[in-house]
């Protein structure tokens, strides 16, 4: 063969994986599009529902959130989710996921007076997805814990283990026929060191270093109880699917020639991603032994007789391994490790002092969210490495999404999921990992916690100052409805940045 056919057919192969890229998802992928009952339900006072801990914080103390808005209206979805499945029709998803307000369904959070009017929401909702022929994907818990719950501890509350098992059961009994995929818990970090290790999230206890812990502790248990009891109770005559959505910052070294910023960005993704994956995704089940290791030793050096975090015992560590059929991972950016030390954000002691590394988010390109950094490589690295850290699960993307302000040309959340989809293409040909479907945040711009209105990840637009919030498609849409039809990237024009297409 002549030399120069050899360079062509080099140079081809070489275009065809790294510039071209592959743009095809194989057969079986699944797409969809998720949203949360607080961020889009509103009606939060009417047909029964009870207040739960975002109408609180955002009611008593609305200067923590960014805009002063809160969820009372939202996106009306209570009121108007026949449009909702309308709009999910259009852009043609295969599921749709959605969350259950427990306040909705158990105004006391306990199982002794059940909501007919909620029960009776979720099961019109559900009714309406499958005349669309869109396949429900339900998260019981995503963030909206009843105050009166609350009021008793909360996560922090080990009784919470029960009080969680018996709404999953009552969920489970009500609409696992209509239900095959379900997700416990929505991103137990944002929960547990968000939300109880600090402010930044409901019901915002700021017990950092300790509340977080034992958070954990009771999130865990009461994840591996709801498994095992759809498992044995409910999966012989349902069916269906069970797993947990974790979600990463993925860490990564500033420099990647630094062994030390190398080794740290192991601990900080231990962490981070490792606190909520290894007790349930590892041979060895517990805590990672580094984040063991590191609480304790600070533990020790702040003068306390015993670790901050306790961990499980050998009963509690064989009951949470394995209790979910797939890995749920929810990922948004990448954030860099630049050396060891306390990170001059943390608070002491903290989960952040724990690590003992400082981190940075000065890395990739720009959204409205200071924490979203555009880095898609990142994401093909966190999935690697869930490939071998964890032996190789099946994988579910639960969320992947981009905030700007609200602009109809969205081109920036288009070249955001180009970019993302393109990695998750890499990741499937390249490297095997079994990713096995994708869902894109968000169907609308919503209630975003407290960053309120002010940062939009919709695919729809929502004008909040317009008394019936009335919704405008983005490009996005046509984007999504384009990928969804051909089960290919589109390469269409008119979804370049005008600007780029100039060059
Ligand atoms: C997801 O969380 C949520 O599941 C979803 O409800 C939400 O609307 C969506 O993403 C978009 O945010 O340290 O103060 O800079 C994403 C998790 C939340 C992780 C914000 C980073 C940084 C807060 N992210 N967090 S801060």
């Amino acid at each position: 063969m002549p030399h120069s056919v050899l360079i062509g057919f080099a140079v081809l192969v070489i275009c065809h994986t790294s510039q071209a890229g592959y743009t095809k998802f194989p057969d079986g992928f699944t797409f969809g599009v998720a949203t949360a009952a607080h961020q889009i339900e509103g009606a939060w006072n009417v047909s029964g529902k009870s207040e739960n801990v975002w109408d609180r914080l955002s009611h008593t103390r609305p200067e923590m959130i960014a805009d002063g808005t809160n969820g009372d209206i939202a996106c009306d979805s209570y009121n108007r989710y026949r449009e909702d499945v309308e709009e999910l029709a259009y852009m043609g998803v295969d599921f749709y996921r959605f969350s259950f307000s427990w306040a909705r369904i158990l105004p006391s959070g306990r199982v002794d007076f059940v909501n007919p009017d909620g029960i009776r929401y979720y099961h019109d909702l559900l009714d309406a997805l499958a005349e669309k022929n869109i396949e429900p994907l339900v998260t019981l818990f995503h963030w909206d814990l009843p105050q009166t719950l609350q009021d008793l501890g909360g996560w922090a509350n080990p009784k919470m283990v029960d009080y969680f098992r018996d709404y999953a059961d009552l969920c489970f009994k009500e609409f696992g026929r209509k239900i095959k995929s379900w997700i416990t818990f929505n991103e137990p970090y944002e929960i547990c060191e968000d939300a109880y290790g600090d402010e930044k999230k409901a019901p915002a206890i700021d017990s950092h270093g300790v509340g977080n812990y034992l958070c954990s502790d009771t999130l865990l248990k009461a994840h591996a109880e709801a498994y095992h009891l759809y498992n044995e109770t409910y999966r012989p005559t349902q069916n269906g699917r069970i797993m947990i959505s974790i979600n990463s910052i993925w860490y990564e070294p500033s420099d990647t020639n630094n062994a030390e910023q190398v080794t740290l960005a192991e601990v900080a993704n231990q962490f981070k991603f490792g606190w909520f994956a290894h007790p349930i995704f590892t041979e060895e089940g517990g805590y990672p032994s580094v984040m063991v290791e590191n609480v304790a030793q600070q533990s020790a050096a702040e003068g306390l007789p015993k670790s901050r975090l306790e961990q499980f015992d050998q009963y509690w560590i064989d009951r949470i391994k394995g209790t979910s059929d797939f890995l749920g991972i929810n990922h948004y950016t990448t954030h860099l490790i630049t050396g060891a030390g306390v990170d001059p954000i943390a608070k002491s002691p903290s989960w952040l002092k724990d690590i003992g590394a400082v981190t940075t988010m000065n890395v990739g390109g720009e959204s409205a969210s200071e924490w979203l950094r555009v880095v898609p490589t990142g994401f093909a690295n966190l999935l690697r490495w869930c490939k071998s850290s964890y032996n190789d699960p099946p994988i579910y993307i639960t969320e992947n999404g981009f905030s700007d302000r609200g602009t109809l040309q969205d081109y920036g959340r288009i070249s955001y999921f180009n970019d993302y989809l393109s990695e998750i293409l890499n990741v499937i040909y390249d490297d095997n990992v079994k990713v096995l479907g994708y869902t894109a945040w968000t169907l609308m711009d919503n209630f975003e916690w407290r960053a309120g209105f002010s940062e939009r990840f919709g695919f729809y637009f929502v004008d909040i100052t317009q008394p019936d919030r009335p919704r405008t498609p983005k490009l996005s849409v046509e984007y999504f409805r384009q990928l969804l039809a051909t089960r290919e990237l589109p390469q269409d024009e008119r979804f370049k940045d005008p600007s780029m297409r100039r060059l």
